[in-house]
C-alpha cells in the first residue's frame, strides 16, 4: 500500500490568543456601538436595512466568528490551488506553533462583514502566498486589485451578517481599498480611535490613530 499523504488542513492563519481576542473583541465592540450612533452612519442606515428611518444595532447585526484569525493561505483539505505547496514551504513549517504579533491599522464595516485590516511586516509577509490577494476576486475589480500591494487583502473576521461567509471581509477590503486608491472617498469623521470615511453602499472604514496589536500564533486549523 502507498504510504498515506498527510492531510491538509482548512487553513493556516495567525490566531489570537484567547486573552487577546477578549481585548480585541471588547475594544471593536466599543466602536461599533459608536458608529451606529453617528449622524453621518445613520443617513445612510438603508443600506443596512433596507428602509430609511429604520434603526440597526450592529452589536446584534453582526455574528461573532468562533476563532478570531488571519488567514494567510485557505486550503480547503487540500481542494484549494496551491494548497499543498504552501504546506510544504520551509517557512510555513517552521513557523507553526511560533508566536507572533499582528498589528491591527485599520476597521471595515459593511452591510455583510465588520472586520480589521491587518499590516503585514516584510517578514509575516512571508508566509502569505502570491497570488492569494485576487483569489475569488470579481473580474472587474482584478485590475484594481493587482494594482494593490501584495498582502492588502489581511484581515481579520470579526463579525458577519445573518448569512455571510468570512470570505466576505477579504473582498470588502480589497474593495474599499480600491476606491479609496481612486480617491473616492466620501464623508469623514473624526473620532477617538481615529478617521472614519465612507465609500458609498454602506462601506466604512477606520483608520486606527494607533495600530492595535494582537499576540498569535502562528497554526493550521482543520474543523
Ligand atoms: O475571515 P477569513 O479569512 O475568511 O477566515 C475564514 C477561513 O478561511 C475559514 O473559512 C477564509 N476563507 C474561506 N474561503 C476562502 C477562500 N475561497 N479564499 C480565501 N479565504 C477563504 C475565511
Amino acid at each position: 500500500t502507498k504510504p498515506k499523504e498527510p492531510e491538509l488542513p482548512l487553513f493556516f492563519g495567525w490566531f489570537l490568543l484567547p486573552e487577546e481576542e477578549e481585548r480585541i473583541k471588547c475594544a471593536t465592540m466599543d466602536f461599533l456601538k459608536t458608529l451606529d450612533t453617528l449622524e453621518a452612519f445613520k443617513e445612510h442606515i438603508s443600506e443596512f436595512t433596507g428602509e430609511a428611518e429604520k434603526e440597526v444595532d450592529l452589536e446584534q447585526y453582526f455574528q461573532n466568528p468562533l476563532h478570531l484569525h488571519c488567514t494567510t493561505k485557505f486550503c480547503d483539505y487540500g481542494k484549494a490551488e496551491g494548497a499543498k505547496e504552501y504546506a510544504e514551504l520551509q517557512v510555513v513549517k517552521e513557523s507553526l506553533a511560533k508566536s507572533d504579533e499582528l498589528s491591527v491599522t485599520a476597521l471595515i464595516v459593511t452591510p455583510r462583514i465588520f472586520g480589521a485590516r491587518v499590516t503585514l511586516t516584510e517578514t509575516q509577509m512571508k508566509l502569505w502566498p502570491e497570488g492569494e490577494d485576487k483569489e475569488g476576486v470579481a473580474p472587474a475589480l482584478l485590475p484594481s486589485v493587482e494594482a494593490l500591494p501584495m498582502g492588502s487583502r489581511a484581515h481579520v473576521t470579526l463579525g458577519c451578517s445573518a448569512g455571510v461567509e468570512a470570505v466576505q471581509t477579504g473582498l470588502d477590503l480589497l474593495e474599499i481599498l480600491a476606491l479609496q486608491k481612486e480617491g473616492k472617498e466620501g464623508t469623514q469623521v473624526e473620532m477617538d480611535l481615529g478617521t472614519l470615511s465612507y465609500l458609498s453602499e454602506g462601506r466604512w472604514f477606520l483608520t486606527l490613530r494607533e495600530p492595535i496589536t494582537a499576540d498569535t500564533t502562528f497554526s493550521s486549523f482543520s474543523d
